[in-house]
């Protein structure tokens, strides 16, 4: 096999992936990822000790002991073209041979487990906020997948095909489902839904401030969304990005969401906070 050319594989000179500034060393097989950087240390403060401590732009990355077990704990930012980054430098770190540049063979390749831990708003009623949800399918109305050879089941063809008439959009959105026994292991006592990714905050996700919508009815329309008895219960901004790239790339991937805005009644969280830590203690002991 041919030796990934520098520009496609890029080192820092201490030999680290490029964005996440990491080597092989510093991770566990097991991470948790946060939107937020501050949330990291949020996570990591109920670590027995913190062996590593590396930031570089966005992506801040703690690595340490929770009862006994090696974690690590990663910040994204916000959207699916950092977990594009994410999950392509994580990858790296364990599927590619970075002195030699050569991925390594398909029988030595580690499936990684990666928990999102993050926020969300609420589209259905039965998703009441406070509530830690999740995701079961992930729905991407961002163009990632445009780019990528995923392959989606017969039921994900049809959330795809039924949503894009629905939206009336000029393409398919991806749909793709996360890890069932992650969410078995780790949130069988969580609400089971449907994340729709959106590209952005404000108009995807139907908020108006001063622009007004090209849809009018775009909230309207994620809501009613139904085949079969799939509905949409919630969306923010990466769940779909993460379980398309883990597909692609062998990890198994769990987005959890704590539930702060709930956009049938128009309300936020006053206990945000509470709800995050609450979803990142039960993540640390079940994980
Ligand atoms: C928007 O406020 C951000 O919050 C959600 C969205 O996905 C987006 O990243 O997740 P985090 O709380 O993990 O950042
Ligand atoms: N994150 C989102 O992306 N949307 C919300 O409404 C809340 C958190």
């Amino acid at each position: 096999m041919q030796a990934i050319p520098e520009s496609e594989l890029i080192l820092n000179p201490d030999g680290s992936v490029y964005h996440l500034n990491l080597l092989p060393e510093h991770i566990s097989d097991t991470i948790i990822t946060v939107g937020d950087p501050e949330r990291v240390a949020k996570v990591s403060r109920y670590f027995d000790s913190i062996e590593i401590e590396v930031a570089k732009r966005e992506f801040i990355t703690h690595t340490g002991y929770y009862k006994g077990k090696r974690l690590t704990v990663i910040s994204t930012g916000m959207g699916t073209d950092n977990i594009d980054i994410l999950m392509n430098e994580l990858d790296a770190l364990v599927n590619i041979d970075l002195l030699t540049r050569i991925p390594v063979a398909e029988e030595d390749r580690i499936s990684l487990k990666i928990i999102r831990v993050g926020t969300s708003g609420a589209l259905q009623s039965s998703v009441p906020l406070g509530g830690l949800l999740a995701s079961n399918y992930a729905i991407g109305l961002d163009s990632l997948m445009q780019f990528y050879p995923l392959v989606q089941t017969d039921f994900e063809n049809s959330i795809s095909e039924g949503l894009k008439a629905q939206l009336g959009l000029p393409f398919a959105p991806y749909c793709v489902q996360g890890s069932e026994s992650l969410r078995q292991k780790i949130a069988f006592d969580m609400i089971p839904g449907n994340t729709l990714t959106c590209p952005g905050f404000y108009a995807p996700q139907g908020r108006v401030l001063r622009v007004p919508l090209k849809n009018e009815q775009l909230i309207q329309a994620y809501h009613s969304f139904q085949f079969e008895d799939f509905k949409i219960t919630n969306f923010e901004m990466e769940t779909a990005g993460y379980y398309s790239l883990g597909r692609l790339l062998g990890h198994e991937m769990l987005s959890l969401n704590a539930i702060v805005a709930d956009r049938v009644n128009h309300r936020f969280a006053e206990n945000a906070d509470e709800t995050i830590n609450d979803l990142i203690l039960k993540v640390l002991d079940r994980v």
